[in-house]
């Protein structure tokens, strides 16, 4: 049976991409978009369009994609605060139109039954678009089997490890390097968690045997130098494994990124992302809080000191204009206060790790435009150009062109967004990661595949409405 189509034109913005800032407006039928043309060349179109969007004065960008979230994820004795549908309404209210979450396989389960648990939890309940990558946390070979069928049938085509948190999702170097040459046999990305954390437990150990309980030692306890070795072994077994794309997740540290760009330099397929927390966050004003509040920015790799010997946030943001980080995502993984951070009052080792932030992500990054850190197009690229090509999506997503879905923000840099509990929070905390920051700019309007989800401070899409996403490999290696 036909589909009914409906005809949108977006008219009078500023288009952006990764290579410019150019006047146009677009036409999209259905849930793509169809053509592009000069300022007014949809006039005749326009009496028959549906819908006529006026971006006057606003920029026109791909919809966001983030590339690293955690909807319902069991950990820590709890579970990540947002659903599919929770999760996923608040994307869309930070101009996310595509988020990749992550399944989870822990040691002694089956990887196939833990992807089709995150397909039941999200089928029919998602705002907006989503994919997978896959949690690798006992690799035997059953799990490198099902790697391979999963990047070759279900478009599940990256796998995150963790050299952290041993007993929990951790996986040994030999292990590691099983799942590199798998990866680099069936083409693959390894994400990697690259913290030490046989070395990071006998700090924590020790740390509480002192009677150091507050949350300030989470981070005291995970130096940045163990960060930094992590991801220089993770980059040497990459190797080794005959250079299997190589991602390293959610880097927080200037020790790490040396050792990205140094083997960048060397040809090597590493890549990296950073996230807004690590760009913007200090110790001292976030974990460092009197009593338990520092709790609510318990995360790992953490939140680093304003006093390393490294300037992070300066180191970070060089990173992300140079290209030795290729990518901003969240980690969105939301707890509560109350009954879940609250498990670790009086020992910080039982907070549950983990903030939320895939509804301010735009707005963040967007503010390092403001602030002259990064270009326009560079926010574009970082935030959803490259996370679609990184995992397989371009050009379906991450671009405004014909043919590519009608996943689009419109964002008006005229006005601001006030992120806190009582201002903008969408998502499922009772808490804000972000309380009190203020943005130059706001989503004005958000499509995703042609449809409205987000116009005049209202939420108008519907539940169901996002479909999976199939994934290809890295288009960064061909
Ligand atoms: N780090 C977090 O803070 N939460 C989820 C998992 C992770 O690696
Ligand atoms: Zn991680
Ligand atoms: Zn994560």
């Amino acid at each position: 049976m036909a589909r009914t189509m409906s005809k949108t034109v977006i008219k009078n913005g500023t288009v952006v991409s990764t290579t410019g800032a150019i006047a146009q407006d677009v036409l999209i039928d259905g849930d793509v978009i169809v053509a592009m043309g000069a300022p007014g060349y949809f006039e005749g179109a326009e009496q028959g369009a549906d819908k006529v969007i006026d971006a006057t004065g606003k920029y026109v960008v791909p919809g966001g994609i983030d590339v690293h979230t955690h909807m319902e994820l069991p950990f820590g004795g709890t579970a990540a605060v947002d659903t599919f549908e929770t999760g996923t309404i608040a994307a869309a209210w930070g101009g996310v139109t595509t988020i990749v979450d992550m399944a989870l396989q822990r040691y002694g389960e089956n990887v196939h039954e833990g992807l089709s648990e995150w397909h039941t939890k999200a089928a029919g309940n998602c705002a907006v678009d989503y994919a997978f990558h896959q949690i690798v946390g006992g690799i035997d070979d059953e799990s490198l089997k099902a790697m391979t069928y999963l990047t070759e049938q279900e478009g599940v085509t990256s796998f995150k490890l963790f050299m952290a948190y041993p007993g929990v999702f951790y996986s040994d170097d030999g292990q590691i390097l099983r799942a590199m040459q798998t990866a680099a046999d069936c083409g693959a990305t390894i994400m990697m968690h690259a913290e030490n954390g046989i070395a990071i437990d006998v700090l924590v150990q020790q740390a509480l045997a002192r009677g150091e309980t507050d949350p300030k030692y989470h981070s005291y306890t995970r130096p940045a130098a163990l960060e930094g070795e992590a991801t220089h072994r993770a980059i040497v077994l990459s190797h080794v494994a005959g250079n299997v794309p190589l991602y390293i997740v959610h880097m927080s540290a200037s020790d790490a990124l040396l050792e990205v760009a140094a083997a960048r330099d060397a040809g090597r397929n590493v890549f990296a992302e950073t996230c807004p927390q690590y760009l913007y966050m200090t110790l001292e004003d976030t974990l460092a809080k009197p009593g338990f509040e520092g709790a609510k920015w318990v995360c790992s790799p953490p939140i680093r000191s304003a006093h390393d010997t490294h300037h992070h946030h300066a180191d970070l943001w060089k990173g992300l204009r140079m290209n030795d980080i290729a990518i901003v995502s969240t980690d969105h993984c939301p707890f509560c206060m109350k009954d879940q951070k609250e498990l670790g009052l009086g020992n910080f080792s039982k907070i549950p790790n983990g903030m939320g932030g895939v509804e301010h992500r735009m707005e963040l990054i967007y503010q390092g435009v403001v602030k002259g850190e990064i270009s326009l197009e560079r926010w574009v690229e970082t935030c959803s150009t490259t996370p679609a090509r990184m995992f397989g999506m371009y050009p379906k997503k991450g671009v405004i062109a014909p043919g590519s879905d009608a996943d689009i923000l419109v964002w008006d840099p005229t006005k601001q967004t006030k992120i806190g509990i009582n201002d903008k929070h969408h998502m499922n905390m009772d808490h804000s990661s972000w309380e009190g920051y203020v943005i130059d700019g706001k989503v004005d309007t958000v499509l995703s595949r042609g449809t409205v989800v987000i116009e005049n401070d209202t939420y108008v899409g519907r539940t169901g409405h996002g479909q999976f996403v199939k994934r290809g490999l890295s288009q960064y290696l061909v």
